[in-house]
């Protein structure tokens, strides 16, 4: 299907953003076929975005059609909450996280984590338990080798120990002068970034655009979520997901496509 100039599109004001796992894509895993078609055929009437968490690498991995490099399949491509950011494949500026918060405190942060890290009992450890990228950082108890079943084992295991939000809270005392956010988005990880870098921060990439509307479609829209704050953003119109599947039948709902 060919894209069509935004001005074309039946809603040219209108821009639908997205977050990536549990709403465009299962957790970590790649897009469906069928979502691929309705995404498509949304943007023969609107703007369409994504705002994840992830680096980029990891969105090409899970939105990529055939190897098509993703910042050309989105209007708007938002990886690690717009802090690298593409509008129409090219790419805007954008800030980093060791530039906010300096070399000497990010390692007192890290060397603090891989303590507690060290210290704790859970059934399973793997390797990267922190994975440093440009606007946050994430750190994992588990770490980001474990397999998908793995994933899975350790957030049930999360669900009755609350090893992340112990952790959270610990470092939210220990470094609660940085002047950070502690956002626990997805399976095994939490992403730490400076207050005010959550997924909020896309909007001002596309504030000057001129679009009337912006919906956001996201499954962690609950307090403490890392959709929460876009979703609750005086500038968006919030939808709160299950799953893909949901999130294409509000779509087709909502726009009749
Ligand atoms: O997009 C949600 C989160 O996805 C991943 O989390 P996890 O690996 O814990 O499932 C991470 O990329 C995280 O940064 C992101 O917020």
């Amino acid at each position: 299907m060919a894209v069509i100039p935004i001005e074309e599109r039946r809603f040219p004001k209108t821009l639908v953003l997205f977050d990536v796992d549990g709403t465009l894509t299962p957790s970590r895993l790649n897009i469906s076929p069928e979502m691929l078609d309705c995404l498509q055929k949304l943007r023969q009437v609107v703007a369409v975005g994504f705002v994840g968490g992830s680096d980029l690498s990891k969105q090409q991995e899970q939105l990529s059609v055939s190897g098509e490099n993703v910042v050309n399949s989105f209007d708007y491509s938002f990886a690690e909450n717009g802090l690298t950011a593409y509008r129409y494949g090219q790419q805007l500026a954008s800030q980093s996280f060791i530039q906010y918060i300096g070399e000497e405190r990010y390692q007192k942060l890290v060397n603090f984590c891989l303590h507690y890290i060290a210290d704790l009992n859970i059934p399973v450890k793997r390797g990267t338990f922190v994975e440093f990228r440009n606007g946050m950082v994430n750190i994992s108890p588990i770490g980001r080798n474990a397999s998908t079943e793995e994933r899975r084992e350790f957030e049930q295991f999360d669900k009755v120990h609350n090893i992340r939000l112990n952790m959270v809270n610990a470092l939210r005392e220990k470094f609660g002068d940085y002047g950070l956010t502690f956002s626990i988005g997805g399976q095994i990880s939490f992403d730490v970034f400076p207050t005010g870098w959550d997924k909020t921060y896309c909007l001002q990439h596309v504030q000057k655009e001129g679009f009337e509307t912006i919906h956001f479609f996201g499954d962690k829209t609950f307090t403490g979520g890392n959709d929460y704050e876009i979703f609750e953003d005086p500038r968006t119109i919030g939808h709160t997901v299950t799953c893909p599947e949901d999130t294409m039948s509000q779509l087709r709902e909502l726009f009749h496509i």
